[in-house]
């Protein structure tokens, strides 16, 4: 689909800042114009430079957007994403566009391929966020075309159903219902803290790096990037996992719950019980995993004694103490007990406002280094939507107030200094835009 979108409609909602002026016009206009100039044939790259292929739950994001302005390439980004899903349910963290020069990404195309893998993908998954993506792109877009969002609903069920068998079935390796990742890269919080501990028991070759080339370091600063020693164990994670043909029940060296992927993960199954109801479908079993994964990561993750949750290494046996904003992510989900809620809450101090997305306290608190201290507009998205949910409208308007600040002044980057607000990491980034977009559609 590659039709130029159709005209952007500026939402007539009110859209103010704390004290009674409006945010800026060209906001709405300027956001529409870096998902525009990121659309790459049928998907939107997250940018241009650093990223230039299809991410899985960036395109979750960027279609929440892009439904307000152009709600066909809101379904195509999640149509072309699930084209790729294997025939075993999961749902690629990166498609590759074969347009796309080896040499533009690294590690690409032919560094995952394996026999038996399907070509033109990563064996590797990410937060399973697109059935709160579809959800979202149907409520927006069905009062305009209600029969054409129930086409792309059902089409697009089935899959999503498939992407959370995978995981259910295959990913649950400490055998209590919540889904492991294999790779830091599996929880888009990459370069967390909260990886640390588990990643320490994964051998750092330096021959790794000699033999291939970083490309982010040649276009991004580096001090803002991972560094070279937790690269190369990224880069044997993934070469061990493709090693042995992107087998989950091989021996591998890092199995860790977190607590941000499961509670997406379980906000998935809230949405699907949603688009079921539409479908006609029967909404009780993903209610009832909804129940069980929040039962389990509140009795396995959270920590009475700092009031938040924390990623558990499956394979040591061990929570890492590490402080993170995907601690406090469960607020997302309904089912949580309120005292935990209230904890979480309490966090404010540690993280900020935005939220940072590590522990401002730590020594190691970093304001440059990617998801080590940095402000993220996608996981302060998810906090914003959890309060409105919750019935929290000042901790909401707080959060929109301070998300629509940092683009307003700084543009749409992909992360922000958490004191000066100055934008890091790729300028021009799609889901910054794209919820920008979606914040101001929802004054
Ligand atoms: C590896 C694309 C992705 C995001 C992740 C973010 C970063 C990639 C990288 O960029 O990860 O997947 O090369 O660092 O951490 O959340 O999906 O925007």
């Amino acid at each position: 689909m590659t039709t130029a979108p159709p005209a952007v409609p500026v939402p007539s909602a009110p859209r103010h800042r704390p004290d009674g002026s409006p945010w800026p016009d060209r906001l709405w206009r300027d956001a529409t114009a870096v998902l525009a100039a990121n659309w790459s044939h049928d998907h939107t790259v997250p940018s241009r430079r650093l990223y230039p292929h299809q991410w899985s739950w960036d395109s979750a994001f960027i279609s929440i957007g892009l439904a307000h302005t152009a709600p066909d390439r809101a379904w195509q980004d999640l149509r072309a994403l699930f084209a790729a899903q294997w025939p075993d349910g999961r749902v690629p963290h990166i498609v590759f566009d074969r347009a796309t020069a080896e040499r533009d990404y690294f590690p690409g195309p032919a560094f995952w391929a394996a026999p038996a893998a399907p070509g033109g993908t990563t064996g590797l998954v990410q937060p399973p966020l697109h059935a709160l993506a579809a959800w979202a792109v149907y409520r927006t877009c069905a009062d305009r075309d209600p029969a054409a969002a129930g086409r792309e609903l059902a089409w697009l069920y089935p899959r999503l159903v498939a992407q959370q068998d995978y995981l259910a079935d295959r990913r649950d390796t400490g055998g209590a219902g919540l889904v492991s990742i294999v790779h830091p890269w599996e929880s888009g919080l990459d370069n967390s803290p909260a990886w640390d501990d588990a990643l320490a028991a994964v051998p750092a070759d330096g021959r790794l790096l000699r033999r291939y080339q970083r490309r982010d370091v040649q276009v991004a600063d580096a001090a803002h990037r991972p560094t070279d020693v937790d690269y190369a164990r990224y880069i044997a994670l993934a070469a061990a996992y493709r090693d042995t043909g992107y087998d989950d029940s091989a021996p591998l060296a890092f199995r860790v719950e977190c607590p941000a992927v499961n509670s997406i993960y379980a906000s998935a199954e809230q949405a699907l019980a949603r688009i079921a109801v539409v479908l006609g479908a029967d909404p009780a079993p993903h209610h009832a995993r909804a129940a069980a994964v929040t039962e389990a990561l509140t009795r396995r993750l959270y920590d009475p004694d700092t009031g938040m949750f924390h990623a558990l290494d499956v394979l040591a046996g061990a929570r890492t103490p590490a402080r993170c904003v995907s601690g406090v992510l469960p607020l997302m989900l309904p089912g949580l007990p309120a005292d935990v809620a209230a904890t979480l809450l309490a966090q404010r101090p540690v993280l900020g406002m935005p939220y940072s997305s590590y522990d401002r306290t730590a020594a190691d608190f970093d304001p440059l280094r990617y998801w080590r201290g940095p402000v993220w507009i996608n996981v302060n998205w998810l906090l914003w939507r959890a309060a409105r949910d919750r019935g929290l409208p000042g901790l909401a308007g707080e959060l929109r107030s301070a998300m629509l600040g940092l683009v307003t002044e700084a543009g749409f980057y992909e992360y922000y200094h958490p004191d000066t607000g100055a934008g890091i990491g790729a300028p021009a980034f799609s889901w910054t835009a794209a919820l920008t977009l979606d914040l101001l559609a929802h004054p």
